[in-house]
């Protein structure tokens, strides 16, 4: 037998753990899974070093981007969910490997924050965009019952200004009837292909998992995950004239 032959009961353990897999409608992805807490930081001075790469979810209070996070991490309690709005405060870090982050960014429009507080986000908000150079995308979240609020437009510009792509995600799509959810979708789409920028649009619910895996596909873009797996120097190797 040679070294890669597996035993038949290895083999039957294989085909069982897929088989429930498959029942289950869970592809879990392992590199989103192993995400952790890396820190939290008040002000733009305060985020961990400018190397690697990131992408930041941004959004309304309430707007769905904690549970987001944690839906495409496959975690129940990664970054922490709340009905209270303006629940996130700070920047937060998750570190998905060395040289690789998610970043949820406090949530805004939330009415009881002091006009004073409003102004310091914007301040804040604006400076990270434009300066972060390890930022590689960034992701809008809107309730889908709620779309391009003053606030998502504005981040919509900003992120067009520092030449980011854009995904805007229509979060608790579980709350439309498919048909619905999708006449949001294209109206969303035709306002946004008049402002300036790469953005797409797409439907999610944390809550049903809709949306995880092509979000996932456009974070390994955004994030070079691929570029970890296969490191561009073995590309010539796979060449047919070799
Ligand atoms: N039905 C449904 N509810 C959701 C979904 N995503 C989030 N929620 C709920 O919406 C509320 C707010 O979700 P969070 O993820 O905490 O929102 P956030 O944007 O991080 O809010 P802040 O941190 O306050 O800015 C919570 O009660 C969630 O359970 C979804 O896809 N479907
Ligand atoms: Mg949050």
């Amino acid at each position: 037998m040679g070294d890669t032959d597996v035993g038949p009961s290895a083999f039957l353990r294989l085909q069982v753990l897929e088989l429930s897999r498959v029942r289950s409608g869970l592809t879990m992805n392992p590199f989103y899974q192993r995400a952790h807490f890396l820190t939290a930081a008040a002000r733009v001075e305060q985020c961990p070093a400018d190397e690697g790469r990131e992408v930041a979810f941004a959004g309304r209070s309430n707007a769905g981007k904690s549970s987001a996070i944690n839906a495409l991490c496959h975690q129940s309690a990664l970054a922490r969910t709340s009905k209270t709005p303006g629940r996130t405060q700070q920047l937060i870090f998750f570190e998905l490997d060395e040289a690789r982050r998610l970043v949820d960014l406090p949530g805004y429009g939330y009415a009881k924050v002091p006009d004073s507080v409003k102004r310091d986000w914007q301040h804040h908000m604006a400076a990270y965009l434009e300066q972060r150079r390890s930022l590689a995308g960034l992701v809008v979240v809107m309730d889908i019952r709620h779309p391009l609020s003053e606030f998502d437009r504005q981040m919509l510009h900003w992120g067009g200004r520092a030449d980011l792509p854009m995904l805007l995600l229509l979060t608790k799509a579980d709350k439309l009837k498919t048909g619905a959810a999708r006449a949001t979708q294209h109206a969303v789409e035709r306002a946004v292909s008049e402002l300036a920028g790469r953005v797409e649009v797409m439907l999610f619910s944390a809550l049903k998992r809709q949306g995880v895996e092509p979000v996932q596909g456009r974070l390994d873009r955004w994030l070079e995950v691929g570029a970890a797996i296969e490191p561009p120097d073995t590309l010539p190797r796979i060449r047919p004239s070799d």
